[in-house]
């Protein structure tokens, strides 16, 4: 056995030459391992006895893509198309063993190879769009000549990898290889097909491309099908346009096309926020005082607090994976009501096919109704979800206190309150934490566990340990109004509620946003929410626009109007009804109206999120930026493509948020300060991604 280099070998069984790649984690191809396949290919070649050539990896995977670390370096040798042209061009066939994940890279040397082999547990895709990008490789153009375009065009928009079954049927690879004995299969794969001439070359396999020609219906359907989809991002359509070249154009035509395409995603924005998010969807995890090996409380059994929305949707999490949850209620037509809607939502994925019948009565059996918190005992993790009252909530926590077994995880879902005051009265602080869920608590991909001053390290690993194992994303925070998420909402509204005063409308302001890439915007958002949240009527003074609204009983969505008016199918229109009230608001105000642009709403909109954005990192609330980033993307669906807010920031330039936010000036309000942290890092030409919080 040969070394290549430091993470190839070359080893000749008969006449079969075996290159074998190993760098961990994930066999990323970095200039390394480009090498080694570059080299190990001609070594191969070059040795008389070989017939034929195996490319395996050791380790958890075949090659998982191209090295995103190395997307910021100048060109490094071997570049992709000379390692490809080395597959491809070799005078004896090479087979691709694969295990673990093919992906991006990994996927485009593998289809350079004469013949693809995998187990069953492999997967093969080409996730590129995920990072704003489109497979650079080749990918785009040999893909749709083994599986046709209409399969091709859905592999590179979702990035969602394939199994190897259907990799199989759709003629992506050419045999399955029982788990376990995939190099002893491969070499005896390879010396059948050694001496098969002519060598057999994806590039000129064309029957499938050449029956999509001259049918351009393919891709206009595509696309129209797509068009809420892709939104906003430009790979989705980059990557059509690329197959559409590769059923279209001769292949090294087609190639040109491809890298074309791939250089301007690549030197854009789109695709930069695109991979910062990818690294920082994994930083998120890693919380500087809390080690790797700190040890971790199991969590067998779960209770809830609360039988409403909240607690409902929290308890499907967990038995959703298996974990038997107890939910406590205090009347019984309110836990009945709970359970009944929890079982609704499940019927529901049985319409769409995700579950069996069977699966919901299994989900449903691990979930135990009761009145009594006494039965929360045994729990090994206690999530209080009622309403936002600190007394309450107080109560609800001393009694757990006396009730629930040492060591066990006392867990508050408040967004609102102080969760060391909640822990202030119990006799055990330490085990105390938030676990604020967003709403639908089983749909929402975001967790924002909020530590406090006492929470232990094992319960914040274990908080977020649990929060992988239920499917989520979870973001470290500390305690303040509103924690991460709404506090930077809470920025965001005021400066829309305060624009409405000054002339703009609901429906200007929220066009902004959407245009901007968020789902919604801000009035439509607080619609769907209810605007009576909070709101009591005895109370109500006419002292808010909102207010205001609700007295008139236009409480958002479910009243059937709002800030909007919505028809029978919940479909928004402006009102004339809010407008007047709005502008009498205004002229009893004493507020002259006057015209706003649409950059001076999204300017004060989201550079307000950016300030508090850097108040949070500066007064430690958030580990990074990035940490932000990923509360907003996946808690309030800011578009990855421009990154999160803080990534934004940094993209547009921190001197320029902050002179802008100077020129606005008093608009901003009377409370509103510039973050001195921004503007440090703006004076010294930073960025919040340079910031640690
Ligand atoms: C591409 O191929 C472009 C081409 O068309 C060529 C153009 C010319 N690079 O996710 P994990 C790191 S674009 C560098 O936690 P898992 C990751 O950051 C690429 N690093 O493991 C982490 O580091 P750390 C297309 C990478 O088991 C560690 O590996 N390919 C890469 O949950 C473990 O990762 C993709 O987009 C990489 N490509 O999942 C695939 N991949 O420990 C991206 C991972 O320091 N990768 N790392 O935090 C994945 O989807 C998952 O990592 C995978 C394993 C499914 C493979």
């Amino acid at each position: 056995m040969g070394a290549i280099n430091a993470v190839a070998t070359l080893a000749v069984e008969g006449d079969i030459g075996i290159l074998t790649l190993n760098s961990p984690p994930v066999n990323a191809l970095s200039q390394q391992v480009r090498d080694g396949i570059h080299k190990g290919i001609q070594q191969a070649v070059a040795d008389t006895a070989v017939q034929a050539i195996v490319l395996i990896c050791e380790g958890k995977t075949f090659f998982a893509g191209a090295d995103i670390t190395e997307f910021t370096q100048g060109p490094l040798s071997p570049s992709f198309p000379e390692m490809i042209d080395a597959i491809e061009g070799s005078p004896k066939p090479v087979v691709a063993a694969i295990h673990g994940t093919a992906l991006g890279g990994g996927l485009e040397v593998a289809m350079a190879c004469s013949y693809r082999i995998a187990v069953p547990s492999a997967k093969c895709g080409l996730p590129e769009v995920n990072l704003g990008l489109l497979p650079g490789a080749g990918g785009t153009q040999r893909l749709p000549r083994l599986v046709g375009p209409e399969q091709a065009l859905d592999m590179v928009t979702s990035g969602k990898p394939i199994d190897a079954r259907t990799a199989l049927a759709s003629g992506l690879i050419d045999e399955l290889i029982p788990e376990g004995e995939l190099r002893n299969s491969a070499i005896e794969f390879a010396r059948k097909i050694a001496r098969n001439r002519p060598l057999r070359r994806v590039r000129d396999m064309n029957d499938k491309v050449a029956a999509a020609r001259g049918k351009p219906e393919i891709f206009a359907d595509f696309r129209k099908a797509n068009a809420r989809k892709f939104r906003g991002f430009l790979a989705p359509e980059y990557n059509i346009r690329s197959i559409e070249a590769a059923v279209n154009q001769p292949f090294a035509e087609g190639l040109q096309v491809e890298q074309q395409l791939f250089k301007e995603l690549m030197q854009g924005t789109q695709s930069a926020a695109q991979r910062y998010v990818f690294f920082a969807e994994r930083q998120v995890w890693k919380i500087p005082d809390v080690p790797d090996d700190t040890p971790i409380i199991p969590i067998k059994k779960v209770g809830i607090v609360g039988a409403g929305t909240m607690g409902g949707g929290i308890a499907m999490n967990f038995v959703n994976v298996g974990i038997p949850v107890t939910i406590v209620e205090t009347r019984q037509d309110a836990l009945d009501r709970g359970l009944g809607v929890v079982r609704k939502n499940y019927e529901r994925s049985t319409k769409s096919g995700k579950l069996t019948m069977a699966d919901v009565d299994k989900r449903m059996s691990l979930l135990t109704g009761t009145l009594e918190l006494e039965r929360l005992a045994d729990c090994d993790l206690v999530i209080e979800a009622i309403f936002e009252n600190m007394d309450v909530k107080q109560g609800v926590f001393a009694k757990l206190d006396k009730i629930v077994k040492q060591g066990a995880i006392l867990a508050t879902n408040t967004s609102a309150l102080d969760i060391n005051d909640i822990a202030s009265v119990v006799k055990r602080p330490e085990s105390v934490i938030g676990l604020h869920f967003f709403s639908p608590a089983n749909v929402m991909r975001l967790l924002e566990v909020v530590r406090t001053r006492h929470s232990s390290k094992p319960v914040i690993a274990t908080a977020m340990q649990l929060a992988k194992k239920i499917g989520k994303i979870a973001a470290l925070v500390g305690v303040c109004p509103g924690f991460v998420g709404n506090r930077i909402l809470h920025a965001r509204t005021l400066q829309a509620d305060a624009m409405l005063l000054e002339g703009a409308m609901p429906w200007q302001i929220d066009k902004v946003l959407y245009d901007f890439g968020l789902p919604m915007g801000q009035f439509a958002m607080a619609d769907l929410a209810g605007l009576d949240l909070g709101w009591v009527k005895e109370r109500s003074a006419s002292a808010t626009i909102r207010e205001v609204l609700c007295e008139a009983d236009r409480r958002g969505q479910k009243t059937g109007a709002g800030y909007y008016d919505y028809d029978e199918q919940r479909h928004p229109s402006p009102s004339p009804v809010t407008e007047k009230i709005i502008r009498d608001f205004a002229a009893k105000s004493g507020l002259p109206q006057r015209q706003l642009s649409d950059q001076e709403i999204l300017e004060r909109c989201v550079y307000v999120q950016i300030n508090e954005g850097a108040r949070i990192l500066e007064e430690k609330i958030a580990i990074r930026a990035s940490d932000i980033d990923i509360v907003w993307i996946n808690g309030y669906g800011w578009p990855v493509y421009r990154g999160g807010p803080m990534f934004y920031g940094d993209t547009i330039g921190l001197k320029h948020v902050v002179a802008k936010l100077k020129a606005y000036g008093p608009k901003l309000g009377s409370n509103f300060t510039i973050s001195p942290l921004l503007e440090k890092l703006a004076a010294e030409g930073k960025r919040l991604q340079d910031a640690a919080g």
